[in-house]
Formats: structure tokens, sequence, C-alpha cells
């Protein structure tokens, strides 16, 4: 990666001349590096402080040419000199931005976390913030120390011992958030409750002996145990829980090889962190909290680059869970604003995540000493056949027009404990974007005593208890339909009245409500009224005179269960609603606020829409709650298979006819 020296982070290398970095590529590991020796040099950083993350500071959008050229592209006349530096162009302008790192660091002596943004470009520091009272998510270091602290703690191997465990190493302590759960001696304590489980053996799957009752509390700062809650022995569940295939016995066979072959290469152009295909280009991205980010999304038509998304992101991941008892109860994880998504995502060289011709991706983050380290091929690249695109059959004269559908799909994936997330973002050749999540992994189980059952689970195994539970993912989309002046629209279909304008009672029709501010625009689905959301801009017409938009098409989804005034509805209050509609404010990036960890709630989504904001021909941020519902099933023992959840944004008036008209029957030769 590029390593300069201060204040000229990219030029040291002729090799990187024509790769210039794009003002929002993220930070590579010598700008990390950069970015860390600056505030350790100019702000009184100690040697304990650990790094939460240290990534880009995104520039302005005035900074960035797409929007320059996405008011100009449509609604304005477009003029060539603007439009030149359309999406995915570095433009001469933006060789200007200046180079900045967003760093959160805690100081775990002062119980004190603190927000930096330094210029790589003027090697200093722009800015540094304390945030009394912030609690900072966990970070791997502690959570590794956390284990090993817990481990060592004779209180807790006391409580392992009356459970017949005497290999401590051999038991994984998983650090939970403690929300608003934390006992009065505590407050101020930046800490974590954990869960045990147990491997007999070291290659065991850990979730199939849940080590029941016996809980530490951890303060993270001090790293010390603060005390050790034992509820009483339920012994060890029988099973082993492999999954495995030299653990599972005979494999079933039968399957012949089926090769996606691509001898000429993906049809995709991937520069640097850009990405062309087809008639889409986007930029990619990636950090430490939400894992791979979109942005400058736009379609090419008629030679100009429509912009249709400015960025998007999984911004929260929340995972209540049913079990009202003791512990069971304080089980829910946020796990974007808690621990980081992006930490948690795998290198894709391990397994066989994606399948044809692959480009990877890798990316570079910091550990909490706030050296920098690769995830190699963290984000994968490929094409997919996907059936029928579109097909008409001329009954008369006996012809048939079929088009295949291809899609180009841009993917990572993280495990968060004992549950994996695949994140899929899917592009059409007919403008639609779709995203999908895949979720897979380990149940979080409970031990039951023998003959015992709850009806908040599920027995999956003997003596094993799988809680209900949901997923509940906050996608961040903040959309540019041509532009960055937008206004929603929620569109309901219905019947129309008995009477004179209905006279055979079959009429229904769509009605278009704008959401004009955000008191307004706090909605949940309607799947019996075909409820949909138009991302329509105002200012731009297509060729029917019709408004141009995109609508968000929701999938399957759910509502949380949790009491309104229940803990956990105050902190997750953003599930409460699929849909929230906000202006656009470049420091409103995370629905459940900035540090949820031990938040009481309020922060975020809640908080910024008390001042009840106009919405309308603005630029706008749409925020999805995408929801799992899960009640466990044995055929999820003891992995999952995958479960597919997701919601559509589809071209609506955004072109003038079928935009894919244009693709090219074939080249398959069997078709
Ligand atoms: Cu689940």
């Amino acid at each position: 990666m590029a390593q300069g020296g201060p204040g000229d982070p990219a030029a040291t290398s002729s090799d990187h001349v024509s790769l210039a970095r794009h003002p929002l590529d993220p930070l590579g590991a010598g700008e990390i590096s950069q970015a860390v020796a600056i505030v350790r040099r100019e702000r009184p950083v100690t040697p304990d402080a650990r790094f939460v993350s240290v990534g880009l500071h995104e520039p302005a959008k005035t900074q960035i040419a797409f929007a320059d050229s996405a008011d100009a592209s449509r609604a304005g006349g477009a003029d060539d000199a603007s439009q030149a530096a359309g999406a995915g162009e570095p433009a001469a302008a933006a060789a200007a931005v200046p180079r900045e790192a967003f760093i959160v660091l805690m100081e775990p002596q002062q119980h004190m976390l603190y927000e930096a943004v330094v210029s790589l470009t003027a090697g200093s520091v722009v800015s540094w913030r304390p945030v009394p009272g912030a609690r900072g998510p966990v970070t791997p270091d502690e959570y590794a120390e956390c284990e090993r602290v817990t481990r060592a703690d004779a209180r807790v191997q006391a409580g392992l011992e009356r459970r017949g465990i005497t290999l401590p190493q051999q038991v994984l302590v998983e650090p939970w958030g403690i929300g608003t759960f934390t006992a009065a001696q505590e407050a101020g304590r930046r800490v974590v409750w954990t869960l045990l489980f147990y491997r007999e053996k070291p290659e065991d799957n850990p979730y199939a002996k849940p080590v029941h009752g016996l809980h530490a509390i951890v303060d993270l700062d001090d790293m010390t145990v603060l005390r050790v809650e034992d509820l009483g022995v339920v012994p060890l569940p029988p099973g082993s829980g492999a999954y495995a295939a030299d653990r599972v016995g005979p494999l079933r066979d039968g399957l012949k090889p089926l090769e996606i072959l691509q001898p000429e290469g993906p049809s995709f152009e991937v520069s640097g962190w850009e990405v062309r295909w087809q008639r889409w280009r986007l930029r990619l991205g990636f950090t430490a909290r939400e894992g791979l980010v979109l942005h400058t999304v736009g379609y090419e038509d008629g030679g100009k680059v429509r912009p249709v998304i400015w960025r998007a992101s999984v911004a929260e991941l929340f995972i209540p869970y049913a079990d009202p008892r003791p512990f069971q109860g304080w089980r829910n994880a946020f796990d974007v604003g808690e621990y980081g998504i992006g930490i948690m995502a795998n290198s894709l060289e391990l397994g066989c995540d994606c399948l044809g011709d692959i480009r990877y991706l890798d990316v570079e983050l910091a550990d909490s000493g706030g050296e920098p380290y690769k995830i190699p091929q963290a984000i994968c690249l490929h094409e997919e056949d996907f059936g029928l695109l579109w097909k008409h059959f001329d009954a008369e004269r006996q012809t048939a027009q079929t088009r295949r559908r291809r899609r180009l799909v841009v993917s990572f994936i993280v495990t968060a404990g004992n549950y994996d997330y695949a994140f899929y973002w899917y592009f059409h050749q007919d403008g639609t974007i779709e995203f999908e999540v895949k979720l897979t992994g380990i149940v979080l189980t409970s031990a039951l005593e023998p003959g015992e059952t709850s009806e908040f689970g599920t027995v999956v195994a003997p003596r094993t208890l799988a809680a209900h539970h949901q997923h509940f993912l906050s996608v961040r989309l903040d959309m540019a339909v041509d532009g960055l002046r937008n206004t929603v629209y929620e569109v309901d279909s219905g019947a129309v009245p008995s009477g004179p304008g209905n006279p055979l009672g079959n009429a229904f029709r769509p009605v278009k409500r704008p959401l004009r501010r955000e008191s307004q625009a706090q909605r949940v689905i309607d799947p019996l009224r075909g409820r949909y959301w138009l991302v329509a801009n105002p200012g731009s017409r297509n060729g029917l005179g019709q408004e141009v938009g995109y609508k968000l098409v929701p999938g399957s989804n759910v509502l949380a269960f949790s009491h309104p005034d229940a803990p956990i509805t105050q902190r997750a209050a953003f599930a409460t609603r699929h849909l929230w509609v906000t202006p656009f404010q470049p420091d409103e990036r995370f629905p459940a606020g900035d540090y949820p960890n031990q938040h009481p709630g309020g922060a975020g989504l809640p908080a910024w829409t008390e001042a009840d904001r106009a919405i309308e021909d603005t630029d706008i941020v749409l925020w999805y709650t995408l929801g799992s519902h899960h009640i466990a099933r044995p055929e999820d023992w003891p992995v999952m298979p995958t479960e597919r959840i997701g919601f559509a944004l589809k071209p609506a008036g955004f072109f003038d006819h079928n935009p894919a008209l244009d693709v090219a029957p074939g080249p398959s030769p069997h078709c």
C-alpha cells in the first residue's frame, strides 16, 4: 500500500501515481501508521491507550465530484465540464481534497474515550475531543484479555469445578454488552458480562456445552473480574454438536462436478476501489464498525452516470433474545456498535464462499495498539447467472425473445461469536439493487435439566435449548436519486369506495403520500396494501414527464416484541420502525447513537428526529430496519442452514422504459 512521509501520504512511490487515491478510498496501512504517529506526537496519548478504530474521515459531499455532476446531470442542463468529473473519476479537484483520518481511542486509566480528526495532508491533528460518558466498544484485544482474566479467576475456576470442568483453558468466554443491567457499585465503569461454553476436546463445538448459571462481570478498563455470579449447577448437555466433515459420519455422494467457467474472465473491472460492471459504477469502502461500504453508486445512461446512492452500509445489527430468566434476559447484542462488524470480517481465502471468477479486495484496519493489520480477501466480487431477465413468446409467429439475467455480487462475511452473517449487495442489469443477508452459524444455547423444556426456546439436542431471538439490521441508505434533492413518498394501494367511481367494485389504485417531516417518516411495512417507499427527485423528469424515482420494496420483515418501556426498547428504538427518513447530516451515522455500549437509550434516530426536521426536496437518508424472526428448529442444530432476508431498490420512473432491452441474447451456447 502507499506509504508516504508526513504531509504527502500517497506520493512516495511512482507505482502509485497511476492509482492515485480517490478521496473515498479507505486508509492504507501506511496512512493508518501515519495518523497514529501524528496523534501520539501531538496529543497526550498514553502507552495504555486502546485504539478502537483508525479509518478514513470521509470528505464532505461538496468535495466529491459525484455530487457536482449529479445535480447538473439531468435536472438542470448538464455541462460537459462538470460531467467529466462524474462518478468514479478521480478528477483533478479530487487530488486536492485533504486526506484525513478519524480515530477513536480509549484511555482506560482515565475511563475516557477520545475522538480525533487527523490531517494526513497537513501532518497534524485537526480536532481532539473527549467524549465523557461514552463507553467504547469491546476491541478484539479486550475480548481476548477478558477471556484470559475470566479463565484465571479463582471464583470462576471454583464454579467450573462444581460443574466437573478442570480445564479452564478449554472454556470459551464470550464478553457480552451489559446494557443498563449493571449493579450500583459498577456505576461509571466500562463493564461486560460473560457467557461460558466448554470444549471437551479443543476441536469441539463449544456451543454444545453451555456452562449454565456461571457468569463473570468484568471491568474492561481495569481488566479485572468484579464479581462472579453462580445461579446453581445444571449439568453440561451430553451432545458434541460436531459439524466438521470428518466428524459427522458418512457423507452423501451423487453430486457430479458443477463448474462455473469464465474463460475470458469476469465482465466487471476493478480499479483501486472503483468497480464498473455493465452500466453500474460504484466505489467500495470498508470500516472497522460497518464493514463493507458502498459509495457513489451510479448507473450509466445516455453517456452520463446518473447517481442512485451516495453511501450505503449496515449501520447497526441488533439481536434481542426472548428468554426472561436471570442473566438469560440480559442477552442482546449490538454487533455494530458494541463490537464492530468490520473487524469481524472473514478472510474469504479460507473457504468456498463465492463461486466463479472471483476478485477479492483486502482491507486494512488498526489493532488496539494502533498498528495496521490486513484482512486478506475480505470483500468478494463475482458475477452470477440469476435465471430469467425477461422473455416473451410470440405465439402466432412462434418466436421467443429471451434474455438471461446476470448480476454483480459484492459481499463480505462476518463471524460474531456463535453466529455468521453473509452480506450481499446485488446489482442487476435492469437497474435493480438488492441487499440480502444470509444468516448461518450456530444458535445460542443454554443447558436444560433432564426432562426440562421452555416456551422461550426450542430443544435442539438433548438437554440443549436454543433461545428464540430476532435479528434487526439497520441499513443506512444515503440516497441520491439523480442528485441530492429527493422526496420520499409512501405508496399504499387500496380499493376505491363503492359508488359511481367504482360501479363494478373492482377498482383499486396506489395512493402516494409525501413524507414531509421526520415525524411522518417513522413507518412500518404493510404487505397487504403492497406498501413501498418511493424516493423521487422532484427536479428531474423522465421522458414521459414523470418524476424520476427509485422505490424501496420490503421483503419479509418483523418487529421486536419488547415492551415500549423495556430497557432494550429504549436502547434499540430504531427497531420499533421499519423506515425512518432524516435529512442528511454527516455526523448522523449510527441509529442507536455513536456509542451504544452501556448506553441507556434514546440516542441516534429517536434523538435526532425529535427536532421534526423537514425532509422534502432535500438531501435525505433512509434507514431501513430489516428483521429476521428466529424460532429455532432442531434442523438449525448443530449448524444452521442459511436463512435469508433482504429488500430491493427498484427504479420506478428512473428510466423511460425497460433499461435491460439492450442486453444481448446469449452468449451461452445453451441459450
Ligand atoms: Cu437467528
